[in-house]
């Protein structure tokens, strides 16, 4: 057994960069076709014409006692603190006019401390109707939230991405109230979720969902070994039918071994597998993540939709964490995804912690 480099996360980096919190509003619309608008052409002149005529402040402070958005993040008292590590990313935000009025509402994760829905009265005063509406998440650890018309009935459900928990999902019944309907409807995943990315991947009109999870560490058995003897020890290792050394399955959702451009074998803190899902076109899901060729074990903190080649097939991107490298899934057309990011891009971030698509990629 050879000797390997063992590598712990460096978190205290990870969270002030990610700055505790995250928006996850991620939807690509379920028009069959086409899913590109057109837009002019992208030039260098685009940015030779000043957008903005009138100077002076662009934005402005709307305080709390006016918005009636009270809601301040603190991380409960009775949380373990380890938490404030292995959840891996803060709360989350997603706007959407649910109530149909035309005036986008918003919607705010809280740790386990309940999440609040904010309906929007109009020049920026809200209330908050989250009884009223339907929408209390109880106890339920939450992180990314996504506004989404998941049964195609032109009104906005919503989806809650829950750490070591079931994800919930409420389905919007017309009326200002929301049901909440995961297990029946395939979406109750438990796990390590982070954010869930919307997109029609297959084009027949129904969104679909990717389910970004990030790393469950909440006992011992997760704890990185500083030794390669203690990883033995603790069988962490095996040997696969080439012969190969591997991390056993067991440990999988935890640990990875990586090889770096040094040549060097280490093992890193893994993730779990990110998921897949298919609307079937009623609303209600299959979880498609094999099938569809999404892999790996990286720590993932998000994803964007994105027909990076114009092919008019979504594909979609990932943020991972730590020494899992980003994924850019190429839609192939046929149910199917190819990870291009290593012919694709001629450089991939670690530690990666967001994207956005707006002409080109920013992290
Ligand atoms: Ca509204
Ligand atoms: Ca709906
Ligand atoms: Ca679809
Ligand atoms: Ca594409």
């Amino acid at each position: 057994m050879r000797s390997y480099v063992l590598r712990a996360c460096r978190w205290s980096r990870c969270l002030a960069s990610a700055g505790i919190g995250f928006a996850a509003v991620s939807v690509v619309g379920a028009q069959p076709t086409p899913l590109r608008a057109d837009v002019p052409a992208w030039s260098s002149t685009n940015f030779s014409q000043p957008r903005i005529s009138a100077p002076g402040q662009l934005f402005e402070s709307i305080p709390p006692r006016s918005s009636g958005i009270t809601l301040t993040h603190e991380f409960p008292a009775d949380a373990p603190i380890s938490f404030m590590q292995e959840q891996g990313s803060g709360s989350g935000v997603c706007l959407g006019d649910y109530d149909g009025d035309g005036l986008p509402d918003v919607f705010i994760t809280n740790f386990n401390l309940g999440a609040r829905l904010y309906r929007n009265l109009g020049d920026f005063r809200f209330e908050n109707v989250t009884a009223r509406a339907g929408v209390a998440t109880g106890s339920s650890w939450c992180q990314g939230a996504s506004f989404a018309d998941i049964d195609n009935d032109g009104d906005l459900d919503l989806y809650v991405c829950v750490f070591n928990g079931a994800n919930l999902l409420f389905i919007n019944q017309g009326d200002g109230t929301f049901r909440e309907e995961a297990r029946t409807r395939g979406l109750d995943f438990s796990g390590a979720s982070v954010m869930a990315a919307f997109g029609d991947y297959d084009r027949d009109g129904a969104l679909d969902v990717f389910v970004v999870t990030h790393r469950i560490n909440i006992g011992t058995d997760q704890r990185l070994p500083r030794t390669t003897q203690e990883a033995i020890q603790r069988g962490i290792f095996k040997k696969n039918a080439r012969g190969e050394e591997e991390v056993s399955a067991p440990y999988r959702e935890f640990f990875e071994l990586i090889r770096t451009p040094e040549g060097r074998t280490e093992l890193v803190i893994a993730g779990q597998p990110d998921r897949l899902y298919r609307n079937r076109g009623d609303g209600t899901f299959t979880n498609v993540t094999a099938q569809a060729g999404i892999h790996g074990y990286e720590i993932g903190l998000a994803a964007v939709w994105w027909d990076y080649n114009g092919d008019h097939w979504p594909d979609i991107y990932v943020s991972n964490d730590h020494k899992g490298v980003d994924r850019l899934y190429r839609n192939n057309g046929d149910g199917t995804f190819t990870d291009v990011a290593p012919v694709a891009l001629p450089h991939v971030p670690l530690s990666s912690m967001w994207m956005t698509m707006a002409g080109w990629i920013s992290w």
